[in-house]
């Protein structure tokens, strides 16, 4: 039967690629962001190979999540798949000179925008007894590196709701499964620097993670036999042995 997937962050970066790869095994989409010219975009791109449907919310806004996914389509309301993937890293600072809207930002959008949408779509799941989560975390979330300090919390938190999802839903049958890249050629870095000529060395000197591979991870983690769960993946670029140690030639 055809499955129904809510991505949200669709419009870019891990999303977008995993929206695509959605498409290809025909899975009905309902892709989310802010930038409605890019759900568009992505929509008109993909729905020759299955139905699409937007929504347009900022995660951080309660009302504005259930008022979507409370009001979706019959044909779109039976959420099987969310990929809680919206997030971002806002600055990389000390601890002592952090921004307090940064700060905001990353445990509004990645901590409490993930627990918004989840809630909203959680009793679809619970009402019919089956169903996969899968939250994007990051290797962030389980280790600490230099000036990660609030988006390494965000993302340990991200990892820690991962596991209280899983212990909570296991009477429902419901797969949750955290998978946590390493460094990844996306969007990623021009929001963490705010366009800043710092996020253009991010990803040079060696081959990162493209937002591909994740997307091709989370297919085989959503299209394992329903006795398998992959409770929880890291993944590094080859050149990635940690937080802090990347070979790169320059
Ligand atoms: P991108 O910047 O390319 O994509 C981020 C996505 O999140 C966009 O689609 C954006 O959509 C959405 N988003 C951001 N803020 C909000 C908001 N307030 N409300 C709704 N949507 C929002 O980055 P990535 O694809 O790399 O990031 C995706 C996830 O992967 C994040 O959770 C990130 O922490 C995680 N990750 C990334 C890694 C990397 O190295 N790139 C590594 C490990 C994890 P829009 O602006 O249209 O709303
Ligand atoms: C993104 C990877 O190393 O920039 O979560 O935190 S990193």
């Amino acid at each position: 039967m055809k499955k129904t997937a809510l991505i949200t962050g669709a419009t870019s970066g891990i999303g977008r690629a995993t929206a695509h790869e959605f498409a290809k095994h025909g899975i009905s989409l309902i892709l989310c962001g802010r930038r409605q010219d890019r759900l568009d975009t992505i929509k008109n791109a993909l729905e020759r190979q299955t139905d699409v449907y937007t929504l347009n919310f900022d995660v951080r806004d309660k009302e504005a999540v259930f008022d979507a996914i409370n009001t979706l389509p019959e044909a779109f309301k039976s959420i099987d798949i969310l990929i809680n993937n919206a997030g971002n890293a806002h600055g990389l600072d000390p601890i002592q000179d952090g921004s307090l809207d940064d700060w905001d930002a990353m445990m509004d959008i990645n901590v409490k925008g993930l627990l918004y949408v989840s809630k909203a779509v959680i009793p679809i799941m619970t009402q019919k007894e089956s169903g996969h989560i899968i939250n994007i975390g990051s290797s962030a979330g389980k280790e600490v590196y230099p000036k990660g300090n609030v988006y390494c919390a965000s993302k340990h938190a991200v990892i820690a709701i991962t596991d209280g999802m899983r212990i909570d839903l296991n009477p429902y049958g419901i797969k949750v499964t955290a998978i946590n890249p390493g460094l990844v050629e996306t969007e990623f870095s021009q929001v963490r620097f705010k366009g800043n000529a710092l996020a253009d060395n991010v990803y040079k000197g060696y081959k990162a993670l493209q937002a591909e591979d994740i997307a091709e991870i989370i297919q085989f983690a959503i299209s394992r036999p329903s006795h398998v769960n992959i409770a929880d993946l890291l993944v590094f670029p080859t050149a990635q042995a940690n937080s802090v140690t990347v070979k790169k030639e320059l």
